[in-house]
């Protein structure tokens, strides 16, 4: 009687904290880019498994997408948590085609490299290798150049150009190499965490507070007192049932000897 009673209240127990007992915002991978705090793949954890403005999500062929502020979009090619900079490329390949739309200061990120200020104009012909051109926005016939904006139109040696618009401040390699952006965040503070083999996460499920907190992981798999700090608090009924029910179960026994 006591025991199937006890049995009810286990499986009970099981049913109830079961979900909340699979950690939902552990690491995850979309491709080879490793995924967790301060990012999260927004189709896949909750809210509170990341810091407000790092939404990921994993576009079917494990292309993991960063949006920023307001609809500029970037494949992620890395993220180095430990010295907190992500590293993204434009989905066709030609981020100067971006540019002008991004706005990083309603963002969580900065550029990594300091900035400069480069005005963007159409050129037809170009013929000389002035400055820097912009391939993947030219088209035949017309050449896309960044010009420093400190120069004047009228020291630029090349006839026939037109000034399209000023760029925000960006970084020089981005007209000099390969269409990569090298992104950096300032907040979340996670990198001594990270270097110290921690794990950071939001200090309450609460997002209207976006504190942190660094806790530390087990170096050899999940060992049983880290797991217990992980899932401790949503799990914390279900395992004093489990206690509870192998007590009495065992109490049982001996009472029936
Ligand atoms: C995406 O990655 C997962 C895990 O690495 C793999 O199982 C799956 O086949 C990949 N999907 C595609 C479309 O490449
Ligand atoms: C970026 O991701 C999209 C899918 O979200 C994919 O179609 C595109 O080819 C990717 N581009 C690059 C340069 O990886
Ligand atoms: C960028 O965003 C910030 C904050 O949303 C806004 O104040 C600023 O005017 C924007 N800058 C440009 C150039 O649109
Ligand atoms: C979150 O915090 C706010 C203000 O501190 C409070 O009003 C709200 O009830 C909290 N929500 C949860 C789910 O704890
Ligand atoms: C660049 C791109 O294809 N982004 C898409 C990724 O998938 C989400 C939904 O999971 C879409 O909203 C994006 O448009």
């Amino acid at each position: 009687m006591t025991i199937s009673f006890f049995i009810l209240l286990f499986m009970v127990g099981l049913k109830v904290n079961f979900g909340a007992c699979q950690n939902e915002c552990s690491e995850l991978h979309c491709g080879d880019i490793p995924i967790k705090f301060p990012f999260r793949l927004k189709d896949k954890q909750p809210d509170h498994c990341g810091y407000p403005g790092f939404d990921l999500s994993c576009n079917g062929s494990n292309n993991t997408v960063l949006e920023l502020p307001i609809s500029v979009k970037f494949n992620v090619t890395q993220i180095n948590y430990k010295s907190q900079v992500i590293q993204v490329v434009d989905p066709d390949g030609c981020v100067p085609r971006q540019l002008h739309k991004l706005n990083l200061s309603a963002s969580a990120f900065q550029f990594k490299d300091e900035g400069l200020y480069y005005t963007l104009f159409n050129c037809s012909p170009a013929d000389r290798n002035l400055y820097y051109q912009i391939p993947c926005l030219s088209e035949t016939g017309h050449q896309m150049l960044a010009i420093y904006s400190d120069f004047s139109i009228d020291e630029v040696p090349i006839s026939s150009c037109t000034k399209l618009y000023n760029l925000p401040p960006v970084p020089l390699d981005i007209f000099e190499s390969e269409n990569v952006l090298r992104l950096e965040w300032f907040k979340p503070e996670c990198k001594h965490c990270e270097r110290k083999g921690g794990k950071c996460k939001l200090k309450n499920n609460n997002d209207t507070e976006s504190e942190t907190e660094c806790f530390k992981v087990g170096k050899q798999g999940a060992r049983a007192s880290t797991k217990l700090v992980v899932i401790g608090k949503p799990c914390m009924p279900f395992v004093l049932c489990f206690l509870f029910f192998l007590f009495s179960f065992f109490s049982k026994i001996s009472f029936s000897l």
